[in-house]
């Protein structure tokens, strides 16, 4: 409970605000004002600050409607929100009227955020993009809708027990979410299961009918999405699976009543939680019923709205749509468009197939194998017949087009066909993706040229125009002026206003790196973030970082190409250094992991166990403490990123290369000042490009060296070559991080022996190790660091989510 302070008088606008606070904490939530219970406070203050954006909201959507503009859909599996209020407050420009009102309850807005649970709707890096992405788009005065799936349980909640991963649910809804509003009256319903049937309409035509269906109702929740200051507010559509009321009636009238509520089950099931995996699909039935489930109910939703304004009439159609899908997750909205031009507004098979393969357009967020999305041919007979049917017949004619372009190349057909063939046929969706869209984009230079050279090579050959870059970006609001609040100030001091919607401006930073006064303030407030994550850590993990130490972050997924582990075989060798008295020249570092592991990927959490296992011995050791700490900090997610990546001094980007499309994690971490120590692969390369050799440290196998290094990798040899190393690998198989737990890293003592090692963990050590010993021996010289913090931010412009969007609106969508 709030303590009740004296209350201050307040200002006009937060008057109104107090009076508007009051009503909904007294009233809409029935409460009383003595207990000033803080969730129910942070309810009301939601409430209140959520009228303000519905009249925009609603005028934005007036808008849209009265100028007709070309709109874009963006269809994704995930959006990765976090909190939501302060960032409201913040885009609608209302901080000091709500900090003054909230005085008056005797609190801060950054005191009752914390009650606020982040919306974990998303895995990683993809579904935290379509989060920036929105945000830009609304910044800008974009007309782009997103769409996607109001999971009741999102990204689970991460504890770690006994150095373990558990996982527990994440009911985010629980305490209800005022950042929703359902629209039952757009209701769609979408099927499941049945056959195809075919008759001849009264104009004598063959057409087709999905019938015999098992329906389930999709539910839209509308999330608003404002833009920075602009008043303008866009949509994100959200839908929940519910039952049909026949479905249930059915089963009553039978006199089954347990069936008929366990039918209600399954239909509702769909949208209970989000598949937690992030690089491997696991071709799971309910995950292929999200995809279509969100498919169907949001190109009916746009249909729909089409047809209200416009009549049947899809002569504009194509003019005036875009959707965009995010990885291969949304793609069956391919055929789930030609099946509703077909079926329900019985269009010619041309006319539909160009309407839609110039409204489609596919991004790629992965090269990894495992991560490329196949649904068995036999699953998808069962569950969507008529998309199957449709799949086949456009496989039939691309087919077709293949063999004309490169005669008897039958080995070229198989290749390039939708069908994977085989005693289980599968359905590739990334083909499909291809296929169905007028633009394939990569989401970094060197990713979008990997799928040009090698994943796609085929298609690029029959389709070059088609393909493009798109290098990621993140929104400089939720990340430089709302979580670096200090710096913020600081920057728009020193190159003024504006730099939050044209973050180019940043630029001139790099006109301040010799005045000294500057660097002070600079490396004052990094002292301060670095504070602020100490206390993060202290709380979470019980640790005391030491602030003067250079703090040393790998937060991101757990997963073996972005090598966590070498991050630890770094700390176990400065461990080893310590240990055995060479640590004259060693400086210190404070060192934190985070990250969540997909639940089924047993090497991933056997990494977490591993940093756990290594951090406990290396803390418990007074005589290692005050050169070396490490923690790994549990349940990493979107709010705790705001306080960790101000607080950061090196960023470990290390995945070995060609692996990470872009990351984009890397962007938030130079926005806020920190150093890249990382491999030549995704968007590092550009960070490097732009932010200068000399402020970035970098190491490790390039993509082109890699073939002939993977072909005579062997990794035994390194490791008897090199001492150090050695030592390492003798520490881990001796038992000394897992005393009670005899081998259990011998599956990563073994993985790293590997001549085919897929990761080139030993390839790599040697550089890395030499990478950190000279970020460290920098780190040292107060001036020359902070002079390549404050050149890192400078050079970050490239790197907004602004830059990314404006060059999707223009390129791809072509609404500017
Ligand atoms: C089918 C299961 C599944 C689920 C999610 C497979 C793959 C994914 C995503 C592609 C994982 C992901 O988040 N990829 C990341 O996307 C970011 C945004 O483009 C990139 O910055 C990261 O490099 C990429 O790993």
């Amino acid at each position: 409970m709030i303590s009740v302070k004296t209350p201050v008088p307040a200002g006009t606008d937060s008057a109104q605000l107090v009076t508007e606070l009051q009503k909904h904490y007294n009233i809409t939530l029935g409460r009383f004002e003595c207990e000033q219970i803080p969730s129910y406070l942070l309810l009301a203050l939601s409430l209140t600050v959520r009228d303000r954006l519905i009249e925009r909201w609603r005028e934005t959507r007036l808008q849209e409607i009265q100028n007709n503009p070309k709109r874009v859909f963006y269809l994704s599996l995930e959006f990765l929100l976090g909190r939501t209020l302060s960032n409201a407050v913040m885009n609608l420009q209302t901080e000091n009227e709500v900090a003054e009102a909230l005085r008056y309850y005797g609190t801060s807005l950054e005191e009752l955020r914390q009650n606020e649970l982040d919306a974990g709707l998303g895995n990683g890096g993809l579904g935290r993009l379509a989060a920036c992405f929105l945000d830009s788009c609304a910044t800008l005065g974009l007309p782009v809708t997103g769409y996607g799936i109001r999971y009741e349980y999102g990204m689970f909640h991460q504890r770690i027990e006994q150095g373990r991963q558990v996982e527990y649910p994440d009911h985010w809804l629980r305490e209800g979410n005022p950042w929703e509003l359902e629209r039952p009256e757009l209701t769609k319903r979408v099927k499941f299961y049945g056959h195809t049937e075919f008759y001849i309409n009264d104009r004598g035509r063959k057409c087709a009918r999905w019938s015999g269906t098992n329906d389930v109702l999709a539910v839209p929740y509308d999330v608003p999405i404002p833009g920075y200051g602009n008043g303008v507010v866009n949509t994100l559509r959200l839908w929940r699976a519910a039952a049909t009321d026949e479905f249930d009636l059915e089963e009553f009238n039978a006199g089954d009543y347990t069936e008929a509520v366990a039918a209600k089950n399954r239909a509702e099931q769909i949208t209970m939680v989000l598949y937690p995996n992030d690089a491997s699909e696991n071709g799971k039935e309910l995950r292929l019923r999200q995809q279509y489930f969100l498919a169907s109910a949001s190109l009916q939703d746009v249909l729909a709205d089409w047809v209200h304004f416009h009549g049947e009439n899809f002569g504009e159609f194509a003019n005036k749509h875009v959707f965009q899908l995010n990885d291969t997750h949304p793609t069956l909205a391919v055929a789930e468009l030609m099946r509703l031009l077909l079926d329900d507004y019985l269009l010619e098979w041309d006319v539909a197939w160009r309407i839609t393969t110039s409204t489609m357009a596919y991004t790629n967020h992965t090269l990894l194998p495992e991560a490329l999305e196949k649904w068995p041919v036999r699953l998808m007979r069962e569950l969507l017949p008529r998309l199957l049917d449709i799949i086949y017949e456009i496989n039939a004619r691309f087919l077709a087009e293949v063999a004309l372009r490169w005669p008897g190349d039958t080995q070229r057909q198989q290749r390039m066909s939708l069908i994977e063939e085989g005693n289980d046929p599968h359905v590739r969706m990334a083909y499909l993706g291809i296929v169905g869209s007028f633009s394939v984009n990569g989401v970094a230079a060197l990713h979008s040229n990997l799928l040009k050279r090698g994943l796609f090579k085929d298609f690029f050959e029959l389709w070059p125009e088609k393909f493009n870059n798109k290098t990621n970006g993140v929104t400089p609001r939720r990340w430089l002026a709302h979580s670096n609040r200090k710096l913020a100030e600081l920057i728009t001091e020193a190159v003024g206003d504006g730099w939050q919607t044209d973050l180019e401006k940043i630029s001139h930073l790099k006109d301040f790196v010799n005045d000294s006064a500057f660097c002070e303030r600079w490396f004052q407030i990094k002292q301060h973030n670095k504070a602020a994550l100490a206390e993060l850590v202290h709380r979470e993990c019980g640790v005391c970082f030491d602030t003067g130490h250079m703090f040393d972050v790998q937060v991101k997924r757990i997963h073996e190409y972005k090598r966590q582990l070498l991050n630890v075989l770094h700390i176990i060798h400065l461990y080893d250094r310590i240990k055995r008295g060479d640590a004259v020249k060693m400086k210190p570092r404070c060192v934190l992991i985070g990250g969540k592991a997909a639940p089924g990927y047993a090497m991933a959490k056997l990494i977490i166990k591993l940093i756990n296992n290594v951090a406990a011995v290396i803390n418990a050791d007074t005589s290692v403490k005050h050169l070396l700490q490490v923690v790994f900090l549990p349940n990493y997610r979107v709010s705790s990123m705001e306080i960790i990546c101000p607080g950061t001094d090196l960023s470990e980007q290390i995945s070995t290369a060609g692996k990470e499309a872009s990351g984009t994690g890397n962007m938030k971490f130079m926005m806020n000042g920190a150093v890249t120590i990382g491999t030549y692969d995704g968007a590092n390369i550009e960070i490097l490009e732009a932010a200068g050799g000399e402020n970035f440290f970098l190491f490790g196998l390039r993509v082109e060296d890699i073939p002939a290094y993977r072909a005579a990798h062997k990794p035994n040899q390194i490791i008897e070559h090199d001492e150090d190393l050695k030592r390492v690998m003798q520490l881990l198989e001796c038992g000394h991080f897992s005393l009670f737990e005899p081998g259990i890293f011998d599956p990563i003592v073994a993985a790293i022996r590997r001549d085919d090692d897929p990761w080139m963990v030993a390839a790599d050590f040697r550089s890395y190790v030499e990478a950190q010993r000279k970020a460290a021996e920098m780190y040292q010289d107060r001036a020359a660091w902070t002079r390549m913090s404050i050149l890192n931010a400078a050079a970050s412009g490239r790197f907004s989510s602004d830059r990314t969007i404006r060059e999707y609106a223009r390129d791809i969508w072509q609404i500017i």
